[in-house]
């Protein structure tokens, strides 16, 4: 008992020494532990995880990062990184325990170079994902990652979770758009593999690991990415579908027809615009009737001398002869085309008021996604009667966001309870047709203890092995990502 008492005492001490070290490596810019300060780093942005923290380190470099894991390894004191806190899985989070640290990357904010030639640009973790858009274009280039959360989420935070989004079908996920990166390792060590290269087969891709690792093998404190030319033709335009299978159709049309132009390909159903249209002032129905299913789809390519805009109305002409679509409005102005991608990005933020949603980010090959639309709803309407299927999302790289919101007469808790239970009912489905549970929101807590569930065994167990490789104390992110 004595022994015990003196170990939690060293302990103890030990810790608040290692706090004192970190408080003033960082001094008052870089520390945060009054309770007021702290909160916001403490929830995420849905409010479905809360923690609490010990305090909240914000360190101004590299440096300070590899420093401050130095002491928080030797302490073993867990360390939550956190980007602009915009997740939806809780990956961010700290827990209950009052003995984590948030560490926040909000000050590591700066461009260090920008290579017009190379088509690299090199940020640091703080960067918020619309700058370095707005960077890129500044010098007629594209930065293609694009989210709803662009104008606070923060590029490190991008990385760490493989962010999807609209332009996944063009351009990859967040992971195919960086060359180079810099990460700080448990143990403070810093891998600089900051090299702008498109070719270097000199053994183990290593970056890639900490590319959607949710801050669980290491801290991303830079990176490469890659650019690409400016679109300088731009064709948006929101097609009413009689049913999914005829989106799917008129995509591969679509692919084809534009030689490979098609940027965004969002599928919806009727629903998710009722409730827009109910809840987010300002926003208008594009279409004068009401019909089953609808897709944005925005095309882009160079200086084509006009003719995007003549080939996208011969496509879509072609397809409302041959029944593929029901009626069409193609955006004239940006002031149009930003109306249309409102209606699509106001999506999330419209079903809050229509209660408790669970949330299945999906996918599945996209030639399988009418079938799964299908089969997933008649799924959760026979297990809930009265369930509102909410399905939308980015059907041309096959990820659906299969929401569903509770039935009418439901109330919040009733319908959570049911949460489990329906995920387990969607998730089978997509099993059988190899698709994947977290298409682009990543596992986090959320999903963590169904990821055995899905994912190969040895899959985990190479992943436990880098795990045990690469924090062997167990610091970073613990209790995300892996059960
Ligand atoms: C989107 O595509 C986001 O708008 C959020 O990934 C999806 O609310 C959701 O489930
Ligand atoms: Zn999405």
């Amino acid at each position: 008992m004595r022994c015990r008492y003196r170990a939690w005492r060293y302990d103890r001490r030990a810790m608040e020494d290692a706090l004192n070290r970190l408080r003033s490596l960082v001094g008052p810019k870089g520390w945060l532990d009054s309770p007021a300060t702290l909160a916001p780093y403490e929830k995420e942005e849905r409010g479905l995880f809360h923690g609490k923290a010990r305090a909240v380190l914000r360190p101004a470099n590299t440096s300070e990062v590899a420093e401050a894991l130095k002491i928080c390894n030797a302490a073993n004191i867990a360390i939550v990184p956190q980007s602009g806190n915009t997740g939806l899985v809780g990956g961010g989070v700290p827990d209950n325990s009052g003995t984590q640290i948030v560490l926040s990357l909000d000050r590591l904010d700066r461009i260090r170079a920008f290579d017009p030639v190379n088509d690299t640009m090199t940020v640091e973790a703080g960067v918020i994902l619309a700058d370095i858009q707005k960077r890129a274009a500044e010098s007629g280039r594209l930065f293609p990652l694009s989210l709803a959360a662009e104008g606070s989420c923060r590029i490190g935070g991008n990385l760490s979770t493989n962010a999807g989004g609209i332009n996944v079908l063009r351009y990859g996920m967040a992971r195919d758009l960086v060359l180079g990166l810099e990460v700080v390792l448990a143990d403070g060590r810093v891998l600089d593999a900051m090299t702008g290269l498109r070719k270097d087969n000199t053994g183990y891709d290593l970056k890639q690991i900490f590319l959607g690792a949710e801050g669980t093998l290491g801290v991303i404190t830079a990176a490469v990415l890659k650019l690409f030319p400016a679109l300088r033709e731009v064709e948006t335009c929101f097609v009413a579908l009689p049913d999914p299978q005829a989106g799917i159709d008129l995509l591969g049309r679509a692919k084809a027809e534009s030689g490979g132009n098609v940027q965004a390909f969002e599928l919806t159903q009727r629903r998710l615009i009722d409730f827009v249209l109910a809840h987010i002032p300002g926003t208008v129905d594009p279409l004068a009737e009401k019909h089953p299913w609808y897709a944005l789809i925005e095309f882009a390519a160079g200086d084509l001398g006009g003719a995007l805009k003549g080939m996208v109305e011969r496509l879509l002409e072609r397809a409302m002869e041959d029944g593929l679509i029901l009626d069409a409005a193609i955006a004239s102005s940006e002031q149009q085309r930003k109306a249309l991608w409102k209606l699509r990005e106001s999506m999330t933020e419209a079903q809050k008021p229509e209660g408790a949603s669970i949330k299945h980010d999906i996918s599945v090959p996209v030639s399988a996604v009418p079938d799964f639309l299908a089969r997933g709803t008649a799924a959760v309407e026979a297990f809930v009667p009265g369930v509102r299927v909410c399905a939308f999302g980015h059907a041309g790289d096959g990820n659906i966001h299969f929401n569903v919101s509770r039935p009418l007469d439901w109330a919040d808790d009733r319908f959570q309870a049911v949460r489990h239970e329906m995920n387990a009912r969607v998730h089978a489905i997509v099993a059988e047709y190899r698709g994947s549970i977290s298409a682009e929101h990543g596992i986090g807590i959320l999903k963590r203890d169904e990821l055995p569930l899905y994912k190969d065994a040895t899959a985990l167990e190479l992943m436990r092995t880098l795990k045990a490789a690469f924090d062997p104390n167990n610091i970073l992110n613990p209790g995300k990502l892996l059960p």
